[in-house]
């Protein structure tokens, strides 16, 4: 950190060099140890940037995902750092912004799942929505608000009950949880911020993307893992929600990309990130079994609903009204137009090579726990 500015000249200067400023290449991002944070952070090092990243103090280990990121340090000294601290600590976001002075920062940090944003709603609102409001304040506070480009990550569930399909940057919001509506709100304080103080800051509204770094909880993660645990014989069933929802599902990988070209243009505006396909939760759980060679058969109907081994005849998914959410978002398809046209992003991975990847992914770490095991 020996290129920092006086922070002094910034806070209290009307006309800083934002030129000069840039050069220096700072990222900062919250959220650091989600999926997308340990993509960004890969693909922002690749590319010459210093990385700050901030993360939550826990009691159990939390950085797995940028472990070998870690292990790099040698080769890339000084060149990635991490701080304590949490969207809902407003003192702590200005001394880290104050401390870093990044050149870019990537709000990634939230309370991500859905279903859970139900059971912690007031939590969600505060960490997705005024977190986002402290973060920005925090930029403004240290007087960088002409310095910093911002990015906010935004989300297809703003759409919710669905309007008009498909989903683009002109589609009215209808938001169907606690989440989608802290997101809202984290949208247009972002667009308010821009209007209001001329801050670089853009939302991505993007739809649903994965990895086998996704969490283990989330629909895609959690079949891939249990199909890998099925073919090992580690699990006799998966127990799913409802299996007619419909997503447009992407790679992580490539959607970290898009949310960087966002900060890279002349003018700051909002982009839908989307592959423009759409498939059924049903549908994944039958390209993943297909990938580990088993085909399923549905028999019944609503929470009666099974699927049945084609070959053994065993029931290898039952559906389990828990994982139902009191309001569902029954469909997302998104329209990536805008950021093919200006971005010149387009998603690289499709449909069937990301459900192959991340059962493979699966396969391969459940058998080597199994080895581990022995
Ligand atoms: P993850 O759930 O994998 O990661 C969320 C990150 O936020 C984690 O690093 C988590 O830390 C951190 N976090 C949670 N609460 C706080 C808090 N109070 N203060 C600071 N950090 C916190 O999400 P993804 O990587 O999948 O998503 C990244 C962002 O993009 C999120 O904002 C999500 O809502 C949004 N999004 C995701 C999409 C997707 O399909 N993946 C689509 C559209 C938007 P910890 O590891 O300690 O829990
Ligand atoms: P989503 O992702 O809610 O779209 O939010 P999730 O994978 O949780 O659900 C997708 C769809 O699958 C249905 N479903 C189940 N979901 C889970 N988690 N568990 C189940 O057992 C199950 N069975 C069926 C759900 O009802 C839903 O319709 C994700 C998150 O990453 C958000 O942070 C992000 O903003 C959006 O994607 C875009």
């Amino acid at each position: 950190m020996s290129d920092l500015v006086p922070i002094s000249s910034l806070a209290f200067s009307k006309h800083g060099e934002p030129a000069e400023y840039r050069k220096r290449k700072v990222a900062l991002i919250s959220g650091i140890t989600g999926q997308d944070g340990s993509y960004l952070t890969e693909l922002l090092l690749e590319k010459g940037y210093q990385v700050h990243g901030i993360i939550r103090r826990s009691s159990s280990f939390n950085t797995g995902r940028l472990h070998h990121l870690y292990e790099d340090q040698h080769e890339r000294p000084n060149k990635f750092h991490l701080h304590y601290g949490d969207l809902s600590d407003s003192t702590n976001l200005v001394y880290i912004i104050a401390q870093v002075q990044p050149t870019e920062v990537y709000n990634l940090g939230a309370q991500s799942h859905v279903k859970v944003s139900f059971e912690m709603a007031e939590y969600t609102g505060d960490v997705d929505g005024l977190g986002t409001l402290r973060l920005l304040d925090a930029i403004r506070t240290c007087g960088l608000e002409h310095h910093i480009r911002f990015y906010q990550a935004s989300t297809s569930e703003l759409y919710g009950k669905v309007v008009e399909t498909p989903q683009s940057e002109t589609t009215p919001f209808y938001p169907r949880s606690p989440y989608g509506v802290a997101k809202l709100y984290a949208y247009w304080i972002t667009v308010n911020y821009r209007e209001a103080y001329n801050i670089y800051a853009c939302n991505g509204i993007l739809f649903n993307h994965e990895s086998p770094r996704r969490g283990r909880t989330f629909v895609t993660r959690k079949i891939s893992r249990a199909v890998a645990d099925i073919s090992l014989g580690k699990q006799s069933c998966l127990y799913l929600g409802n299996l007619d929802a419909k997503r447009d599902w992407g790679h992580a990988r490539d959607y970290v990309e898009g949310m960087w070209r966002i900060l890279q243009q002349d003018n700051p505006e909002d982009f839908v990130l989307a592959t423009g396909e759409m498939h059924s939760v049903r549908e994944f759980v039958e390209k993943s079994l297909s990938v580990v060679n088993i085909a399923v058969r549905w028999e019944g109907s609503g929470t009666n609903e099974v699927g049945i081994n084609v070959k053994t005849g065993a029931i290898i998914v039952r559906v389990d009204a828990k994982y139902f959410r009191p309001a569902e978002v029954e469909l997302l398809l998104g329209n990536p137009a805008k950021a093919e046209k200006v971005l010149k992003w387009k998603r690289k991975v499709d449909f069937d090579s990301l459900v192959k990847e991340m059962v493979l992914a699966d396969l391969k770490s459940v058998k080597n726990l199994v080895e581990d095991q022995n």
